[in-house]
């Protein structure tokens, strides 16, 4: 088999070894060490030049650096940083009422990283369960969909289905269940069989599973069902949200057969909701949701702070201004084509999917073969940066800022790069 270049100047290899030596050993990334970011281009400390087209997890939709954000940030940053929530500050309010009236939703709680906020849904599920719904204390459950990924905190991993995630953190927490994915029937079964089930949370697009695109009505079914059985139904929208996939939200699309729009109870958050500049999460809710919550019940230090408010209005008004939601959903659907076309002259690529810029790769091989990070290695060889997942699929997830010319530019790299694994 093919084995691609794997030098690494001197250079670089003193930072890998650095961060080998000194830091916990909990990921494995590519050997590429950045040092600078504009729009969809990241350089190494060697000055080389890179397409960025994992986007941080979707985090830098608007582009790395954004000049618009990181200006908003700087102002922030000289006049007030952090009040904690013991006190009141001028960006909060005005920050909750932008989203609120974005997103269309009576209330925001602001948290910090995306798991938090993940975790705040959660609570706000089980305070829905017992005051309003009126489950017996203690007896609520939560369902996830098999394959999901939200997060890692104790909580959020009782509900992974991915060994490597969760072997040896247990004991695991009460109240949760698992349902396969994009299953309307397991669904229904799982609802009309417990009147305990408080909520239903889910991905609209499963990132973390491959860029697992669910059939067309899935999710607009899952939410009419939820509604029937008075179960919440939960968007994860911390990955696909913030135009990633087309349009602002995935799920700002679904409708009911009579074309009346269906929204999530409570969408979630995160990533580029700050532009990739620091962690931001928010949940959105109607007051019947939110207002269950206390004074006291929940909180966190750094959630709201002025400095996250102020950069996450300008980082949700660049996507709005350079109407980066129509350029991904048209720079996805070239990207697409040029993928396929790829594909029909190389069988190396199994299968091509995704919506919008969020889109994946599936390599003929096995999980564990190897191959699809020895493709990554030769797509960095050539410019790109990509990170394989779950073994023998690679997501392919640019800056929503890319134009045609990149699109075609990386689709040249991509094919030059996978020709010598040609079998
Ligand atoms: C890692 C994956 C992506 C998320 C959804 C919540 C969170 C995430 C839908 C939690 C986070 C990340 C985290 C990062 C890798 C990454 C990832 F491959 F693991 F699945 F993006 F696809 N909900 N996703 O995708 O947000 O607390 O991290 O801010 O944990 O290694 P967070």
């Amino acid at each position: 088999m093919y084995s691609p270049s794997t030098h690494i100047t001197a250079n670089s290899l003193s930072y890998i070894e650095m961060e080998d030596r000194y830091g916990a050993h909990n990921y494995h990334p590519l050997p590429v060490v950045l040092e600078r970011g504009e729009g969809i281009w990241v350089w190494d400390v060697d000055n080389v030049r890179y397409m960025d087209f994992l986007s941080s997890y979707s985090a830098v939709n608007q582009g790395h650096c954004h000049p618009r954000i990181i200006h908003a940030m700087i102002e922030q940053a000289k006049k007030l940083t952090l009040t904690s929530r013991a006190f009141y500050n001028n960006q909060l309010g005005k920050a909750e009422k932008f989203m609120s009236e974005l997103f269309g939703y009576d209330k925001v709680l602001m948290m910090n990283s995306g798991v938090e906020a993940v975790e705040t849904a959660l609570k706000l599920t089980r305070k829905w369960a017992y005051k309003v719904k009126g489950v017996e204390t203690n007896k609520a459950r939560i369902l996830f969909a098999k394959e999901n990924f939200h997060g890692r905190t104790l909580a959020v991993i009782t509900a992974s289905t991915d060994p490597t995630a969760k072997n040896e953190y247990g004991p695991f927490m009460p109240g949760i269940g698992t349902i396969p994915y994009n299953n309307i029937e397991a669904l229904e079964k799982e609802l009309a069989g417990d009147p305990n089930i408080a909520g239903f949370i889910v991905e609209p697009i499963q990132g973390e599973a491959g860029v697992f695109v669910p059939d067309e009505g899935y999710l607009a079914k899952a939410a009419q069902l939820c509604q029937q059985y008075n179960v919440l139904f939960i968007a994860d929208e911390i990955q696909t949200g913030i135009a990633r996939t087309g349009t602002m939200l995935v799920t700002d699309t679904l409708t009911d057969d009579d074309g009346n729009r269906l929204k999530p109870d409570m969408i979630i958050l995160g990533k580029a909701l700050s532009g990739g500049t620091m962690p931001v999460s928010a949940v959105l809710c109607n007051d019947d949701i939110m207002l269950t919550i206390q004074p006291g019940e929940h909180g966190s230090t750094f959630g709201g702070n002025p400095l996250a408010c102020a950069v996450a209005m300008e980082a949700l008004q660049v996507i709005q201004d350079e109407q980066l939601a129509d350029n991904a959903a048209r720079m996805g659907e070239l990207f697409r084509d040029g993928l396929r076309q790829i594909a029909s002259k190389n069988p190396l690529i199994q299968i091509v999917r995704g919506k919008g810029l969020l889109n994946a790769i599936v390599i003929d091989s096995d999980e564990d073969s190897g191959l699809a990070w020895n493709i990554c290695m030769e797509f960095k060889n050539n410019g790109l940066l990509a990170k394989p997942t779950h073994g023998n699929k690679i997501r392919l997830a640019p800056p929503l800022v890319i134009n045609e010319e990149q699109i075609r530019q990386a689709l040249t790299i991509i094919e030059k790069s996978l020709e010598p694994f040609r079998k």
